[in-house]
């Protein structure tokens, strides 16, 4: 089923690719502003959609654009065929595919592809994460002054909730820095090019191949309770671990104030 994700995932990273490079304008095909949608998202979905109704016709899939398909199957992909399309339709080209896939209640694989960057993520279960084929691990950083920590809105409207956050974590840390894709964004903690990713209100399908990504890299994934996270929750910090404790502390102190 990985070898599958992958080649699906690169299928709809080359028409993604050829669409980057080829653009000039791109529509957002959803009459709100902040919910881009555009044809690209769609061209994408239908390739990955379509390859696993094929191969796996009993399966549910959960796709940011077509919701929730469920035949009732103990296996559900979730899919986010383009995510960072705000970066896309700006050229930036911090934009990726994410597909992961939940056993019942268990992540148990997921492949981040971000085709311009030629970087491809994946992990399954138990059997440790990689990118482009090499292991990857996150970093091994304790300190918070010289952490790099990735965070975003996700998908929450009430923005002061998350700069908040922002004002409470950012002078105590290196850097802090929105990349746009929250799949990029946890891939970067997974390596260890960031130390943690905090986000607010995001969606399952930007963030379950990331969050599984992060686990077999030997990080943490919480609720900003500290509590085990599920793909129901969607505030939520991803770390190395080291520094978990000390940025549930401060999100919390930024959240009370
Ligand atoms: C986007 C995320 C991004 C977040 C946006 C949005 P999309 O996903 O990955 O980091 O800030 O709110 O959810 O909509 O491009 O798939």
């Amino acid at each position: 089923m990985k070898e599958y994700a992958v080649e699906l995932a690169k299928k709809a990273g080359t028409v993604l690719l050829q669409g980057f490079k080829s653009l000039a304008f791109i529509k957002n095909e959803s009459k709100d502003p902040k919910q881009l949608v555009t044809k690209f998202d769609l061209e994408s979905e239908k390739i990955i959609i379509g390859g696993i109704k094929k191969k796996y016709p009993h399966h549910n899939i959960l796709s940011e654009e077509a919701g929730l398909i469920n035949k009732g199957a103990s296996y559900t992909w979730i899919v986010d065929p383009l995510d960072g399309t705000g970066n896309f339709t700006k050229k930036n080209p911090f934009f990726s595919i994410s597909i992961a896939l939940r056993y019942k209640k268990e992540l148990i694989l997921g492949i981040v592809y971000a085709p311009v960057l030629d970087e491809l993520y994946a992990t399954e279960k138990g059997k440790g994460a990689f990118l482009n084929n090499n292991t990857i691990s996150v970093s091994t950083t304790h300190e918070i002054n010289k952490s790099s920590i990735v965070s975003c809105e996700g998908s929450d409207r009430n923005i002061i909730r998350s700069t908040k956050l922002f004002r409470e974590i950012r002078p105590d840390v290196l850097d802090m820095r929105k990349l746009g894709s929250a799949a990029i964004e946890s891939a970067w903690v997974a390596c260890g090019r960031a130390e943690a990713y905090v986000v607010t209100k995001i969606n399952p399908w930007d963030i379950a191949a990331g969050a599984i990504l992060v686990e077999e890299a030997g990080g943490k994934v919480t609720d900003f309770k500290g509590r085990t996270w599920n793909l129901n929750k969607s505030d939520l910090i991803l770390s190395n671990g080291k520094l978990h404790e000390e940025l549930l502390v401060k999100i919390n102190e930024g959240l009370k104030s």
